[in-house]
């Protein structure tokens, strides 16, 4: 009976793990052409393994690369199952409350980039606490989808986008924190020079950040640190 229902608490919550796997070209729908798909929805919680950069089976090349005008937004969609669209799933399953952050990373071929190079943020979406809402509350609303500009100033050429959310309900423990990100390979037409200072993956957090290693259901949890460098506007 025990062994029953641990089983079925173990197959809820497997059931409930997300992959970033579509992308949106401003309202072009271009499925998973330029996704790397990792090869299973279980969260990396090892923030020292190279499967921070693009998940466990991310380094594979899916081939085809996405293009997008720099200043253009993109939109990174996550799902439970592979494929299953279905708007009235949860795109990620119920209490793997967290914040969703994008990165990009200049790489001279996207389909082919390990994800060694430096990466800098583009977007964060942490917790609101006078509405005590997450950013990945946000991206369950609707329907896992999360717009993301573009820096309009960064150099032309091949680039990485991390797509990334951190499941927190286990977080008060060592290595509890759920790390669930895919890498997109894009092409960047038209921008500017810029070329943004970033940071490495393995590198970038450490297991006791505290956006990583945090207890969010404590009384004293009023504000989240997100993880990792500052936004880069441009
Ligand atoms: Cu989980």
């Amino acid at each position: 009976m025990r062994t029953a229902v641990a089983a079925l608490a173990l197959a809820a919550t497997a059931a409930s793990h997300a992959t970033f796997q579509e992308l949106w070209v401003g309202s072009k729908d271009e499925v998973s052409t330029c996704a790397r798909l990792p090869t299973n929805n279980n969260p990396v919680t090892s923030v020292t393994s190279t499967d921070i950069r693009c998940n466990a089976g991310g380094t594979k090349a899916a081939g085809a690369k996405c293009s997008v005008a720099a200043g253009d937004s993109v939109t990174v969609e996550m799902h439970q199952q592979p494929g299953d669209r279905d708007c009235s799933k949860e795109a990620l399953g119920g209490n793997h409350f967290g914040p969703v952050i994008v990165y990009m990373s200049k790489v001279e071929d996207a389909a082919s980039a390990d994800g060694s190079s430096s990466w800098f943020k583009i977007f964060e979406l942490g917790y609101d606490s006078s509405t005590k809402t997450w950013g990945n509350d946000l991206l369950n609303k609707n329907c896992g989808k999360q717009e993301v500009k573009i820096p309009a100033d960064i150099a032309a050429g091949d680039y990485l986008l991390r797509a990334e959310t951190i499941a927190l309900h286990t977080a008060s423990q060592a290595n509890g924190a759920q790390f669930y990100m895919s890498c997109y390979q894009l092409t960047v037409t038209g921008g500017g020079s810029a070329n943004p200072a970033g940071v490495k993956f393995p590198g970038a957090y450490s297991a006791s950040d505290p956006g990583i290693k945090v207890d969010i259901w404590g009384n004293g949890f009023t504000e989240y640190k997100i993880p990792g460098p500052a936004v880069y506007s441009g």
